[in-house]
């Protein structure tokens, strides 16, 4: 184990840290220095569970031997390729295995680094396409209110969450937004997909009449948002949304970077609800977070469009200069491998009705106001202390924190998504956390 493991680094300043309350956090930080299955060890030696797979990543758990070794093998035998005008056969044997497991149709990837760029990279491919298909006219994307894509341009210009947007400019222009599908006067405590307010995809068809379906060119769906709070999709939208796209030629894109790689115990939410979109963005899972990469996966149709004009020609301008890099490819690899030795794609199916039994037993406990839940998602909706939103469920980020627990929280939101190894009793222990935080609150 490193010896790293009980320094405290004594100036916290010049890390400028992404997402977080720098001043709060550098008062009281909160530092983690070793990983191991699913828990987390702390500077000061205490073991964490880790109820949120990192951030939604680590869907084998921590520390694999598998992925560690590959990653090590790979460091020493090939650490960079050039990505463009040369290759590398370990990327070539990573897409082929990806489109194994990927809905029937999604023929081909194009790899990147995060989601932010898996989905910046979807937005470019959809408007291209509609380009070389002759369909130029169609610059227009769709995104929805609440919608979490990311952090570059294109992300948050479909995106919905309004403090990822106010502060950066004029975003991108020729964008629209359906409105989100959370409604909890109606579905409040649902298990699962919520029966109530699917008829809210018909606002699409409103879209297109207002700006005219030769003008649209793809639009983009979390099918289970997560960052905004977990949003499930009612009853029949998603069907209701490919049904509307297909009639007026628009491209559908799933950003399944937190779905996708069996968090809803399916490999990929267009598994889940029997929907295939024409795009399908991802990350985190497919490498179980361990090194960056990101990869889109796309229809033979889309794909297949640019493959015309002369062969000397590039066919599509754009890429990264770590697209498929050869260690996060072995990485991806080997997790691939631990996903189907032990799996964990479709593991979250048998676990999801234990999961969902042991959220709703927090039904009933100080402030709860909903209860969600799919896959190995949950989310515990508080009741917001008055003039102080946020305030109640961040403490409780800190005191579960303190007791043993790692928990996600947006808004008032907690939000679970544990690795996908967790057992019955690590579900228990974590639930028993949140009802005791739950208790401890404010
Ligand atoms: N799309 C979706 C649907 C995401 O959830 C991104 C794109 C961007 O991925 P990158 O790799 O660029 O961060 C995400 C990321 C949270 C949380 O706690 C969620 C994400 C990231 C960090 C925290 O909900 N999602």
């Amino acid at each position: 184990m490193s010896n790293r493991l009980n320094v405290t680094p004594n100036d916290l300043s010049a890390f400028w840290m992404p997402f977080t309350a720098n001043r709060q956090f550098k008062q009281a930080p909160r530092m983690l220095v070793a990983a191991k299955d699913m828990h987390y060890t702390t500077s000061d030696g205490r073991k964490i569970l880790d109820g949120t797979a990192g951030l939604w990543c680590v869907n084998a758990g921590h520390c694999r031997p598998k992925i560690t070794e590959a990653i090590q093998q790979q460091a020493a035998e090939l650490d960079y390729a050039p990505a463009f005008q040369m290759g590398h056969p370990i990327v070539f044997e990573l897409a082929n295995r990806l489109v194994d497991i990927a809905p029937k149709g999604m023929d081909h990837v194009f790899f990147t680094n995060s989601g932010s760029e898996s989905v910046d990279t979807a937005l470019k491919i959809a408007l291209a396409y509609q380009r070389v298909r002759g369909e130029g006219s169609r610059t227009r994307l769709i995104g929805r209110e609440r919608g979490y894509h990311g952090v570059n341009f294109g992300g948050i210009s479909v995106g919905g969450i309004v403090s990822n947007r106010k502060m950066f400019g004029t975003l991108l222009t020729g964008v629209d937004h359906m409105p989100h599908t959370h409604f909890p006067d109606r579905n409040a405590f649902s298990r699962g997909v919520p029966e109530h307010g699917g008829d809210i995809a018909n606002e699409l068809e409103r879209i297109v009449a207002l700006h005219d379906a030769s003008t649209i060119a793809a639009v983009i769906v979390e099918p289970v948002a997560g960052s905004t709070g977990v949003i499930l999709p009612p009853k029949g939208y998603l069907k209701r949304l490919r049904e509307i796209c297909d009639k007026h030629g628009i491209l559908l894109i799933f950003d399944e970077v937190i779905t996708g790689f069996g968090r809803l115990g399916t490999p990929f939410a267009a598994d889940y609800f029997g929907v295939t979109p024409d795009i399908i963005t991802t990350a985190k899972g497919v490498s179980n977070g361990v090194i960056p990469m990101g990869a889109v996966f796309v229809k033979k149709e889309i794909h297949d469009a640019f493959m015309n004009g002369p062969e000397h020609m590039i066919e599509f301008f754009h890429g990264y200069t770590y697209s498929g890099n050869p260690i996060a490819s072995a990485a991806a690899l080997a997790t691939l491998d631990t996903y189907k030795e032990e799996g964990l794609l479709t593991r979250g199916a048998e676990l999801e009705d234990y999961w969902a039994d042991a959220l709703h037993s927090l039904k009933g406990e100080p402030h709860v106001i909903d209860i969600r839940n799919i896959g190995l998602i949950g989310a515990i909706e508080l009741e917001p202390i008055a003039g102080a939103p946020t305030k109640r469920a961040f403490q409780a980020f800190v005191k579960a924190f303190e007791r043993g627990a790692l928990i996600r929280t947006t808004g008032d939101i907690i939000a679970l998504s544990p690795p996908l190894i967790i057992t019955k009793g690590q579900i228990n222990e974590l639930i028993d956390h949140v009802r005791e935080v739950l208790r401890m609150v404010d």
